[in-house]
């Protein structure tokens, strides 16, 4: 079967068949499906994009050979491998080039078992493995995420930086007393997955832009996760599904479709001093100890998840009382009264108009500087205070007002205007006078 246009919903093979070199595009479903019992094909050197299900499907079918193919763009996974009552194995998906699916490049689930799954380019897009079998699939670091290895290991013991050099993505299976650390695990599927393991250090990990998860624990316990980032992450920053008595803090979650999910609830978000950063976190910190004063939390159908010392530096918030907006001053300076309303004030200073020119003071209440003022224009003059807190977070607010000297004070540069008009009717009167004195 060579070079052809399929619009069909699915191809349907089943024993010795070889699927090649075709150009499967935009299908409503998957592109390739080999469903119940197809066994010994190969698909190779198709090209299968943007089909609106899978690229390609292998379900309940052993022994074939999925390798060449490029699979960019599908709506759903890249390559799926399946089984759930029965098996789907002895595959092999080997040199695809999977780029931009939606959900995994690659991915062995339910009862896929005694895969090899090898040397395939996976770009904006990863791997996952999962389901009770997992162990038997063969997944060596010749499988690269954005050019850079996958790290799967099974049954490991004090696994160490050494063992993830240049990670493009993580997948632990019952694995204990290790450290994963420093990594960046972005742009894949899902950055670290750690299945049934215990004792597992994540520690300073970039995990973002992933299409699945940042970090994915299932069925694993006692493990710490500190100081991660945890940023757009299609899915879920942090799942747990079925874990218990793991400590997170000190992570950092923004932009991820939602930041953490915990299944069982039975976890600690926080280590007792600090908790985690979180962006839809709507407290405040008002006594400027970097924790919010109300705890954050997120809920598994009707289970609450709480993390009692979310992480929250926000700047002094203030008002202005007076002077009121629009109100008008002659040559005299305006009094001003500005309230805290939240923070604490390390230093406090206004500005006037578009002047950098900062002018300190020291108490809430006070004056605008009277030189300053006097060498202003006539019009609105806009006043900005700021209130800076001991971490150099600024809080501000401005008004404008407006400058207008009355006309019965207004001055010529060194005179005074009644003195003039006085020295004006002064001369009058002299020259009326020597009028008077020639008739
Ligand atoms: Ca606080
Ligand atoms: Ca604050």
């Amino acid at each position: 079967m060579n070079k052809n246009y399929y619009n069909a919903n699915k191809e349907l093979l089943y024993h010795h068949f070889i699927i090649s070199n075709n150009i499967v595009l935009n299908n409503n479903y998957v592109g390739i499906i080999l469903d119940d019992y197809c066994d010994f094909n190969q698909i190779s050197g198709n090209i299968v994009n943007n089909n609106k299900g899978d690229g390609i499907a292998l379900w309940y079918s052993d022994n074939n050979t999925i390798d060449n193919n490029v699979v960019n763009y599908n709506l759903g996974n890249g390559i799926f491998v399946y089984a759930l009552s029965e098996f789907c194995e002895n595959n092999t998906v080997r040199e695809n080039n999977v780029a931009d699916n939606q959900l995994n490049g690659i991915i062995l689930r339910g009862r896929s078992r005694s895969n090899r799954i090898l040397s395939n380019q996976m770009v904006g897009n990863g791997l996952m493995v999962a389901g009770p079998e997992m162990t038997s699939n063969i997944v060596p670091p010749s499988n690269l995420v954005n050019g850079k290895p996958v790290y799967y290991y099974i049954n490991k013991e004090g696994l160490g930086n050494g063992d993830f050099f240049n990670a493009g993505q993580v997948i632990l299976e019952n694995c204990s007393n290790s450290v994963i650390n420093n990594l960046n695990v972005s742009y894949g599927s899902a950055g670290i997955s750690v299945f049934n393991s215990v004792n597992i250090s994540i520690t300073n990990n970039q995990a973002s832009y992933n299409k699945m998860y940042g970090i994915f624990l299932f069925d694993s316990d006692n493990n710490i996760i500190v100081d991660n980032e945890l940023k757009f992450n299609s899915m879920y920053g942090i799942e747990l599904a079925y874990c218990q008595s793991n400590v997170l803090y000190l992570n950092t979650f923004i932009g991820n479709q939602v930041n953490a999910q915990d299944t069982s609830g039975d976890n600690q978000w926080d280590n007792g001093i600090i908790g985690n950063h979180w962006d839809d976190y709507n407290g405040k910190d008002t006594n400027d100890d970097g924790i919010g004063d109300t705890s954050y939390s997120f809920y598994y159908f009707d289970q609450v998840t709480i993390d009692n010392y979310p992480i929250l530096w926000d700047p002094p918030v203030l008002s202005i009382i007076s002077p009121r907006e629009n109100q008008e001053f002659g040559n005299n300076p305006p009094n001003f009264n500005i309230s805290l309303d939240e923070g604490n004030a390390d230093t406090m200073w206004y500005s006037i108009n578009t002047s950098s020119e900062k002018y300190y003071f020291t108490e809430l209440n006070g004056s605008i500087n009277q030189e300053i003022w006097e060498s202003l224009e006539e019009g609105s003059v806009k006043i900005i205070f700021y209130v800076s807190d001991l971490l150099g977070l600024i809080g501000s607010q401005e008004i404008i007002l407006r400058k207008q000297i009355p006309l019965e004070t207004r001055t010529i540069p060194g005179y005074n205007s009644i003195f003039l008009l006085m020295l004006i009717i002064f001369g009058a009167l002299l020259i009326l006078n020597k009028k008077i004195k020639i008739f």
